[in-house]
């Protein structure tokens, strides 16, 4: 065993348990230890080694009072993975699950998304273990003022930049951002996702979502095709399944499915933007289930995942480990050429092998999901301005900045002639950030 490969071990026991921390390291050293083995400055200074370890995480209560005056107690959490480019960047996630695993397996993935957008931000990753679920907007607020009565301490636009993710969106920033304010009397680039009345960018809400499809466009160019006719199925029903689909229904493909955690909609002959208003009322506003939704031609399967339709590209855009083995042989029998990640790791190991070995072309999220936090880059420097760009403006940037990463994904990613895309993503992100680990020296 190398040095390399002894000190990985070192780390992976010391961090015994975080299971979702460790798959995500494992995909990543898949390719950047071959990259790595002839490269001795590398190996001299420990790059991987360091990259392995967050700079810190903190941790804290956050206390807060119900609607009937109980008092609740959970737990938060930011994750300060790396600025070895820019201040720590990345969002906050309010769901039961959450737990220090999943924000470092998520902090330790920003890193790397953050370097392939060729913005300078670094990786981080926060949130609580806080189920917003069946929440009053009045319990939303007090959880979210007494979350950042907290956060603020850590946090800046020139150290610490959250914005949302699973459960946090433009609602619990608009709070976030108001007690920030409240706190410290500073009116500026602090958190990103803001609503564009105070600070916000344009497209920022839309952007993950429309992101992916940008970058599907590319690859599918890459084979000669397009997205004309092209049946996609979806899981999720949140702000990335749902502005993913309104930029596919724009572009002329049919998205077939949604999901929440309780079961699947499907419409075979695709859903309209008309349906999408609908979905989006229904969960955004009203906070519903799918189960609830009453459309002609819609039929609901509960307790079941969106995968056994016929699609040719899936678009997983929920949770992580959403799609298990048996789910890949699901999509594959149902003749997918293109799975794209839009949610953070959203396939177990053995499922990504499985599509892997079936020649299955697989988006990683780094690169495919990498739109969201890029216009949040681009909200930072809007506000560092002092101005607001136009949404043509922000659209198109966020256009070239998909290219971007896809022309980076086939530089660093070739098979054989063909493009190893996870491949790509993983050494092309790894290179930037380790670029300037090597510039800073010994820290
Ligand atoms: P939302 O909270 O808006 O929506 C999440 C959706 O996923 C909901 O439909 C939810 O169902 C479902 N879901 C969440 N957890 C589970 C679970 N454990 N099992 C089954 N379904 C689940 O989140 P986003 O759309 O913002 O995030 C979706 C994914 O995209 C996440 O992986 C996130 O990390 C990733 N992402 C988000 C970005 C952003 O800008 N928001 C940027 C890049 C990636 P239900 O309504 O029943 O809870
Ligand atoms: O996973 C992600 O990239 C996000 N949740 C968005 C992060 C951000 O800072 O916009």
């Amino acid at each position: 065993m190398s040095n390399l490969e002894n000190a990985i071990e070192i780390i992976k026991k010391k961090t015994a348990g975080q299971d979702q921390f460790h798959q995500s390291v494992d995909e990543v050293l898949e390719y950047v230890l071959p990259f790595v083995k002839d490269k001795q400055d590398y190996l001299d200074a420990k790059i991987v080694e360091r990259l392995l370890v967050p700079d810190r995480t903190i941790e804290f209560r956050v206390t807060w009072q119900d609607d009937d005056g109980e008092i609740h107690i959970n737990n938060g959490w930011r994750v300060q993975f790396n600025n070895a480019i820019g201040a720590y960047k990345g969002g906050l996630r309010f769901h039961p699950s959450v737990n220090l695993d999943t924000l470092k397996f998520l902090g330790f993935e920003q890193t790397f998304k953050n370097a392939l957008t060729g913005l300078p931000m670094g990786g981080g990753k926060g949130g609580a273990d806080f189920d917003p679920k069946g929440k009053s907007d009045a319990e939303i607020m007090r959880f979210c003022q007494s979350f950042m009565m907290e956060l603020f301490k850590y946090i800046g636009p020139d150290h610490d930049v959250p914005a949302g993710d699973i459960g946090v969106g433009e609602r619990e920033i608009g709070y976030l951002f108001g007690t920030y304010k409240q706190i410290t009397g500073a009116h500026h680039g602090v958190l990103t996702g803001k609503n564009p009345a105070f600070g916000g960018s344009c497209i920022r809400k839309e952007a993950t979502g429309y992101g992916c499809v940008y970058f599907l466009q590319s690859i599918l160019a890459e084979q000669g095709e397009n997205l004309q006719e092209k049946r996609c199925a979806i899981s999720g029903a949140g702000n990335v399944a749902l502005y993913t689909a309104e930029k596919l229904i724009q572009l002329g493909a049919r998205v077939i499915t949604f999901s929440d955690s309780q079961g699947y909609i499907v419409k075979d002959d695709g859903f309209s933007q008309e349906e999408l208003i609908s979905i989006r009322v229904l969960k955004e506003e009203k906070r519903g289930r799918l189960s609830e939704l009453d459309l002609k031609g819609v039929e609901y399967y509960d307790g079941r995942k969106p995968w056994h339709e016929e699609y040719q590209v899936a678009i997983p855009a929920a949770t992580q480990n959403e799609i298990e083995k048996d789910d890949a042989i699901t999509i594959k029998d149902a003749g997918v050429c293109v799975m794209v990640e839009a949610a953070n790791m959203p396939l177990t190991r053995d499922a990504t092998d499985y599509l892997r070995d079936k020649d299955i072309i697989i988006a990683p999220a780094k690169a495919a999901n990498a739109g969201g936090v890029a216009v949040s880059g681009l909200e930072r420097t809007q506000n560092a301005q002092r101005l607001s760009w136009d949404c043509e403006k922000v659209d198109s940037t966020l256009k070239e900045t998909m290219k971007d990463i896809h022309s980076i994904c086939k530089a660093y990613g070739d098979n054989n002639g063909m493009v190893d895309y996870i491949k790509g993503a993983n050494i092309g992100g790894f290179v930037r950030t380790a670029d300037a680990m090597l510039a800073f020296g010994t820290l």
